[in-house]
């Protein structure tokens, strides 16, 4: 089968750096901008590489919920927490393509399945490839965050067509240690190199809102921003609180620091899709709104993230009228 990714909806080619890195100094100067000066500066480079009008829409699956063996505090899928989610074992491939299909028939171009593991084992791997197989074969674009990979694991997902495979950096090396003990930073990243050499799109974003410090905030920019290339895809999590979770009582972040976030990731990231991710639910249209005038231009798109909800197809084909954006796949039927 043809196993290049598919590209149909818009090229994308990874950006390699010609320019000095980022420093961590640099990206909070950017923070510290006055906000109508920064979303100017994020809608000028926004401009010049995408149409701003259009927004790729993602469905994600939960393929396997719950249980997880690693303790990232904002997790409600974690075993070391209470968050009362049931644990799932992992849906049959039929189960997976029916929820593709509904995914594509509401509009979504990419369809993500995600699982709880820290690392999937042999036989996981084995499903994992028929389903990727299948959905591709909708003519969808497939992604899928299945925790640590090693190189023969990259090489079966490459091999069965997978196009995008989503690991997050979460947050700074910094801040890291105090939301996960059970692996670190450099796992996330060994994953991450494996992704890029195996020739799939890598997405890696972070969650902004789980009390790190502006510094921090842009250290998790700063580390995504120089990787080389930088991820094709970044997705901007608001913490979702879930009860039962150790993070669960964090305050919230400033609304306007999390739009400020999607507008420093389109500057240190101008080809990358920045995806305004889990916390939608949670967000007034205006401030859905003025993430895309900073820059996002991606959205989880259907009424359930993973194990948390997200607004209802119905309120986003709304949001997208009321603001005269369409969805890329809209464009190509
Ligand atoms: N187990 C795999 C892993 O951690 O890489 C894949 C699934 S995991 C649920 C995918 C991502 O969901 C995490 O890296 C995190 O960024 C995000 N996430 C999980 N819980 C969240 C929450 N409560 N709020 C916001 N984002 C969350
Ligand atoms: C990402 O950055 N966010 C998505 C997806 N990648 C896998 C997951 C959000 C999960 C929110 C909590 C939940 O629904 O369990
Ligand atoms: Fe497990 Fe992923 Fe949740 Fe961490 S984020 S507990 S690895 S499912």
């Amino acid at each position: 089968m043809n196993t290049q990714p598919i590209t149909f909806f818009q090229p994308i080619q990874p950006t390699h750096h010609t320019e000095s890195l980022w420093s961590v100094e640099a990206i909070t100067a950017l923070f510290q901008l006055p906000f109508a000066d920064l979303m100017y500066r994020a809608q000028q480079v926004h401009r010049e590489h995408f149409d701003p009008n259009a927004v790729q829409l993602s469905t994600l699956l939960s393929i396997k919920t719950g249980g997880c063996s690693e303790d990232c505090g904002y997790c409600p899928q974690s075993a070391f927490h209470n968050a009362g989610v049931e644990n799932q074992k992992m849906l049959d491939v039929s189960a997976v393509v029916e929820a593709a299909k509904a995914a594509q028939h509401a509009g979504a171009d990419r369809f993500c399945m995600g699982a709880a593991w820290r690392e999937p084992s042999a036989a996981d791997m084995a499903s994992v490839v028929e389903m990727v197989k299948a959905v591709r074969g909708l003519g969808m674009e497939t992604c899928a965050t299945l925790g640590m990979l090693n190189d023969q694991q990259t090489e079966q997902l490459r091999a069965a067509g997978l196009d995008y495979y989503n690991h997050n950096l979460d947050t700074s090396p910094e801040f890291y240690g105090d939301i996960i003990s059970t692996r670190d930073y450099q796992d996330r990243l060994d994953t991450l190199e494996r992704v890029r050499k195996a020739g799939m799109h890598v997405c890696s974003g972070g969650i902004v809102g789980m009390g790190e410090n502006l510094t921090q905030r842009a250290g998790l920019v700063a580390q995504l921003a120089n990787m080389n290339p930088y991820p094709e895809s970044v997705p901007i999590n608001n913490l979702v609180k879930v009860e039962g979770t150790p993070l669960a009582e964090t305050e919230s972040l400033d609304p306007f620091d999390f739009v400020r976030t999607i507008a420093v990731a389109r500057i240190t990231m101008p080809t990358a899709r920045v995806r305004l991710s889990a916390g939608r639910q949670q967000m007034s249209d205006a401030i859905q709104a003025l993430c895309f005038l900073a820059g996002a231009n991606s959205i989880f798109y259907g009424e359930q993230l993973l194990t948390t909800g997200n607004p209802m197809v119905e309120q986003d084909r709304a949001l997208l009228d009321k603001l005269g954006m369409y969805a890329l796949a809209d464009k190509h039927v």
